[in-house]
């Protein structure tokens, strides 16, 4: 990729017709770039899918304003940086530096950040761009998207001219879709996107997130269910529909405040907690009820000020489980935050992001620059071209790595005849745990050196596998794609 990349530049600063053309170099310079940058996930769905929430559960801080509807009109890049610093680039090129205010200090001097709008007018700003010292964004930029909705075609534009840009250069590496519903226009509306996946433009990996998943149950859930629990058929539904490389039920809110949990809302959740139970499912019957300032067969022992804080911090949902894990015995706000944070469902969505993506990041902006590059010099054509789309096109067709991804998600929802011991090591060996050739091949420490070994075994396995006569179409098909990455590995140690 980067011969090719260095072949272009130089094909083009030799070429007469755009040896003066230094808009054009900055142009092949910024798709090579981009090959050490972070990768980019976009965050899209429908308006008030929890978008926002979810950016700042990842990161861990309040950044992302929620529930502003301004920020809510504007795509917004999240990259890691030395310090905070949010830039807003104008129509026209121009930039300008956007007020911070950070005035939500918590007793743990934690700040939100909100941003001053007074000065910005969202017609004129195509984006902003926030910095942030955050470990999370070391390697990932994060970028929030405006809702998609038919209601508003102006947001819609937006975030589709992102994932789906007209000039055909991808600006995103992957994408996370949110959903709370599944009807017909967010369907119609996701495969869209799903189209783009190993396609013309556009983003590679879409995961589906059900979201605000701890809402989907409402009114019917036990408190010790998690969000995956009660999200499950959601998830399964989604699943279907087969765009997605995974589903993941996720319940932003929860996650950001396990992330942030403050002493004082241990404290008086720990007292919520003693409260007797039959009195405090009493109290707990509506929102309204919970919140309601006291009279006397309600009395709680914490303020309704408190309560409707909690509230606004956990939902009901959260509440419920918060109380039903400090009654099951846990003791301090450190395991209290633990435990909220894996039922909320992000730590599921982190590993799901880590192997679709973040291992195969390399992959997919690789990808995103071919595509980049192959359009660049379809546009600007000169002798080489040629030449380079010739280079270009067997990379751009090497698909195998694609197609593991998209059998890494099919195989949630087909039918196979493979049985749960070879479903999990075909799995495992298209990359499922992890790309690298250990987990691919499932060896532990001890027995790495067995790898070249295992690898051939695998080839064999997988190959009379896919010759058995009672193969559907689908299941041979996953079967080959397994000898390919089996053959990979083999290929993989006789270099080593
Ligand atoms: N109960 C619950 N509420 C959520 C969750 N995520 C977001 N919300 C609320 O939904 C509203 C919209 O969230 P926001 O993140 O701004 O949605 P966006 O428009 O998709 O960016 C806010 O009031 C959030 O507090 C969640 O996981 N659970
Ligand atoms: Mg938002």
């Amino acid at each position: 990729m980067r011969a090719i990349l260095g072949g272009t530049i130089a094909a083009y600063r030799a070429d007469p017709a755009y040896r003066q053309r230094p808009d054009l170099h900055a142009e092949l310079e910024r798709i090579g770039r981009r090959l050490n940058e972070p990768m980019r996930i976009a965050l899209a769905g429908t308006l008030k899918a929890g978008k926002s929430t979810l950016v700042n559960a990842l990161v861990g801080d309040e950044i992302a304003p929620t529930d502003a509807t301004e920020a809510t009109r504007i795509v917004t890049w999240f990259r890691h940086g030395p310090t905070p610093k949010v830039t807003a680039n104008h129509r026209g090129g121009r930039r300008s530096n956007v007020p911070i205010t950070r005035d939500r200090a918590d007793p743990q001097g934690r700040r939100g950040l909100t941003f001053d709008f007074a000065s910005l007018d969202p017609d004129d700003v195509v984006d902003l761009d926030v910095e942030w010292p955050a470990a999370e964004l070391i390697d990932a930029t994060i970028i929030d998207t405006p809702g998609t909705s038919s209601l508003s075609q102006d947001v819609s534009a937006r975030t589709l001219r992102l994932l789906v840009p007209d000039d055909g250069v991808p600006r995103v590496d992957a994408v996370v879709f949110l959903l709370r519903t599944l009807n017909a226009a967010d369907i119609a509306l996701l495969k869209q996107i799903g189209e783009l996946v190993g396609g013309a433009a556009g983003a590679l990996g879409v995961i589906g997130v059900a979201s605000r998943a701890d809402e989907i149950g409402a009114g019917r859930i036990d408190a010790m269910m998690s969000a995956r629990d009660v999200a499950q058929r959601f998830t399964a539904e989604m699943e279907r529909t087969g765009i997605c490389q995974a589903v993941v039920p996720v319940s932003g809110l929860l996650a950001l405040t396990a992330r942030t949990l403050r002493q004082s809302e241990f404290v008086a959740l720990k007292k919520l907690s003693e409260v007797e139970p039959a009195q405090l499912a009493k109290a707990m019957l509506s929102v309204d009820r919970f919140v309601r300032a006291d009279s006397e067969d309600t009395a709680l022992p914490v303020s309704s000020g408190t309560r409707a804080e909690l509230l606004d911090r956990f939902g009901m949902f959260g509440i419920r489980i918060a109380i039903a894990v400090l009654r099951a015995g846990v003791g301090d706000s450190v395991a209290l935050a633990d435990e909220l944070l894996e039922r909320s469902g992000l730590p599921a969505l982190r590993e799901v992001i880590d192997q679709q993506f973040a291992q195969r990041s390399d992959l997919l902006k690789a990808h995103t620059a071919l595509l980049s590059l192959r359009q660049f010099v379809q546009r600007h054509p000169i002798y080489a071209t040629p030449r380079i789309l010739a280079d270009i096109e067997p990379l751009l067709a090497d698909t195998h790595a694609f197609e593991e991804l998209r059998l890494l998600s099919q195989l949630r929802s087909r039918a196979t005849t493979l049985n749960d011991d070879e479903m999990a090591s075909l799995r495992r060996l298209i990359g499922g745990s992890g790309t690298d050739a250990a987990s691919r091949l499932g060896l532990s420490p001890d027995t790495v050196g067995d790898g070249p070994r295992a690898a051939f075994a695998a080839a064999q396995r997988w190959r009379r596998r896919a010759e058995h006569p009672l193969n559907d179409p689908f299941t041979a098909r996953a079967c080959r794609a397994a000898v390919r990455s089996a053959e990979a590995l083999v290929a993989e140690y006789a270099r080593a």
